[in-house]
């Protein structure tokens, strides 16, 4: 391995699975060095493509996501870096997917548990064709003020605090993730900070070695020192003592290998990685720090002390005018989430979209403030659940039923009405469920179904100023409008329509007051009085009796009910309804295979 750099201000990589905090991590940190590109060229997101939303600082940008690594590489040849954060299980087939582009040079794997003899396959892969494995089982590393990988460092908060968005001249290599964050913090508070910092891994075989770190290290001129954290178990640290002993590292090195406690436990111990096992003496921590100290490096006492080791051979660099001043600057500030903003009180938004009816926020959804749990435990019904959605209230007994009542009577009317024949003309050329569906509903309008509403208005407004059904008809004549509500194409005096007949019964024996239907049967005997077919329809009767229903249950104020005619909420009922035998019009074409319709030429008047 050896050579020197392996990141900078313009390294960008490619990141495998997605995983929207981390990546945002790397954007905050790439906005905090003021790099002017974003460190995440691609996203690699197996079996989708698209792009991805994150933040650069105050711009939204959208990062491209590829389906394959293969066709991210294609598309991003600069980016030469790839961070793997794929399961255990994947991490090692997509690792060497990986490895095998050409223009990837360096491979994070971040999964814990990747199995051993995978890892060396790995290993081996990269050594052979000469690219570098960070991991498994690794937060990652950073150069600091160029670029840095997932996780690393942690919060932006602790990435300032550890001066991350500059470099430093000290070279850090640990095998914790976790304790690489703490150190970067004490480094910092004895240093000038960090110019690169290396975890590479809890795993008894990690991809590359604290060494081949050093060995690199000592080539990076910026690099005035080096700061080595290794961990009892594993030999890893005995590659440095050779190093050492063998000049190969120049720049002053101080380490600590920790794990010195385990010697006041009776059996072997296992710490938290799984290279971290206590066991022959050669392993142990203490024999590892004698021998690093006998090698040439600074080896403090205890953990203790470290920083104060770090502190002096950092002070001696300085004296001896090997370690030129950095420039300190003040980092731009990262604008916060809105999210955060908000949850911690510091500012307000204005909200989008103001909802009223319902709420799915808690633990279970509640219609008008009544919770699922109730309308199913209480027995609510679908009369029920409209009053709550469309009312905001719960109605009596009879409006509910006399709204379940409109819905079964309305939700077909034969394969011949306008609705159901655009539905099964739709289903028959092939078209899904909702196509079909919305044709039919396309179909409901002031002539077919969709005259409730005006129905309503006419009625009341005729009712409420006392016009008699001649004064009314007649005045409608002369706008050249047809009263809606009134007139069928089948129905007539001899063929009453029986839903009329049902709404009507229901309504006189359990409304209180039938005021607005009475009515609307005086204008039906007018009409009638001019054509056969001029019945009160079904629409008339439901917009009628509806007025009833609004006025009689005193639960509606004048002006709601005005408001609730005005704003037009009746004809729902027939789109509601009608939407059941819609869609059983089309399973029923769909069932029988119906082929194409087309309509016959003999039933066509072709004229000039
Ligand atoms: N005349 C429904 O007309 C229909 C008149 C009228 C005064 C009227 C017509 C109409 C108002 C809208 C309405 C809902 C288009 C109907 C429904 C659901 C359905 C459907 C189903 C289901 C029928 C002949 C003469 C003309 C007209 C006059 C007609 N209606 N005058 N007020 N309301 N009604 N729609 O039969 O002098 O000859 O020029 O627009 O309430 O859609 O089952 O099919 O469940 O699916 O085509 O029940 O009434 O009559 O247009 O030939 O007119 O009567 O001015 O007079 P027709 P037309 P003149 S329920």
């Amino acid at each position: 391995m050896a050579t020197g750099q392996l990141f900078s201000r313009n390294t960008q990589a490619l990141f495998y699975n997605y995983k929207q905090l981390p990546i945002q991590r790397m954007l905050d940190f790439d906005f905090l060095c003021g790099r002017e590109t974003p460190s995440v060229a691609g996203i690699i997101n197996p079996g989708s493509e698209g792009f991805q939303k994150l933040f650069f600082g105050q711009e939204e940008i959208a990062i491209p996501v590829h389906a394959a690594i293969e066709a991210a590489c294609a598309a991003h040849p600069t980016a030469d870096v790839f961070i793997n954060f794929a399961s255990f299980r994947s991490a090692a087939a997509s690792s060497m997917a990986a490895l095998k582009q050409p223009t990837i040079k360096v491979v994070a794997i971040i999964a814990e548990g990747v199995p051993e003899s995978d890892t060396k396959q790995l290993i081996a892969y990269a050594r052979a064709n000469n690219k570098v494995i960070i991991g498994p089982a690794t937060v990652g590393g950073i150069q600091a003020g160029a670029f840095k990988i997932g996780d690393t460092a942690g919060t932006i908060d602790n990435i300032i605090q550890c001066k991350l968005y500059r470099p430093g001249s000290v070279g850090f290599v640990s095998k914790s993730g976790g304790m690489s964050n703490e150190m970067y913090n004490t480094i910092a508070r004895v240093t000038d900070g960090i110019y690169e910092g290396i975890a590479i891994g809890g795993d008894v075989f990690p991809g590359s070695t604290l060494s081949d770190h050093i060995l690199r290290f000592n080539n990076i001129p910026q690099i005035k020192m080096v700061v080595v954290l290794g961990e009892l178990g594993g030999r890893d640290e005995y590659s440095l003592v050779e190093a050492l002993k063998q000049g190969k590292v120049t720049k002053p090195v101080v380490a600590w290998v920790s794990g010195t406690c385990a010697r006041l436990f009776k059996s072997e111990v296992q710490f938290g990685h799984a290279g971290a096992k206590s066991g022959g003496e050669m392993e142990s921590a203490q024999a590892k720090n004698q021998a690093l100290k006998d090698a040439g490096a600074t080896v403090p006492t205890s953990f203790e002390a470290l920083e104060s080791a770090i502190k002096e051979t950092f002070d001696k660099l300085v004296e001896e005018e090997k370690v030129s001043p950095v420039k300190e600057i003040t980092p731009p500030q990262i604008p916060e989430d809105l999210s955060s903003a908000i949850k911690s009180g510091k500012v307000r938004a204005p909200t989008h979209i103001i909802s009223t009816i319902s709420d799915d926020r808690g633990e279970e959804p509640c219609y008008a403030g009544v919770p699922m749990s109730s309308i199913i435990e209480q027995g609510y019904g679908v009369g029920d659940v409209i009053s709550l959605l469309w009312f905001k209230r719960s109605l009596p007994g009879y409006c509910t039923k006399f709204i379940e009542i409109c819905i079964m009577l309305c939700a077909d009317h034969g394969p011949c009405v306008s609705g159901a024949h655009n539905t099964i003309v739709t289903a028959r050329a092939g078209k899904d469920l909702v196509s079909s569906l919305v044709s039919g509903l396309l179909t409901i309008g002031p002539r077919f179904g969709g005259a409730i509403d005006d129905a309503a208005r006419y009625f009341k407004d005729a009712c409420d100023r006392s016009l008699t059904p001649y004064e009314f008809v007649e005045g409608m004549k002369k706008k050249g409008i047809r009263v809606p509500g009134i007139g069928h194409r089948i129905k007539s005096r001899d063929n009453r329509d029986k839903r009329v007949e049902l709404l009507q019964k229901f309504a006189r024996s359990n409304f209180p007051s039938v005021k607005y239907m009475e009515y609307a049967v005086q204008v039906e005997t007018y009409t009638l009085s001019k054509a056969n077919n001029l019945v009160l329809n079904v629409d008339g009767a439901i917009g009628s009796l509806f007025l009833d229903l609004l006025a009689g249950s005193g639960m509606f104020t004048k002006q709601e009910i005005d408001e609730i005619v005005q704003i037009g909420y009746l004809n729902g009922l027939f789109v509601l309804a009608r939407s059941i035998g819609l869609i059983g019009h089309t399973f029923d074409q769909k069932r029988l295979k119906q082929p194409l319709y087309r309509h016959p030429w003999e039933d066509v008047l072709y004229t000039k």
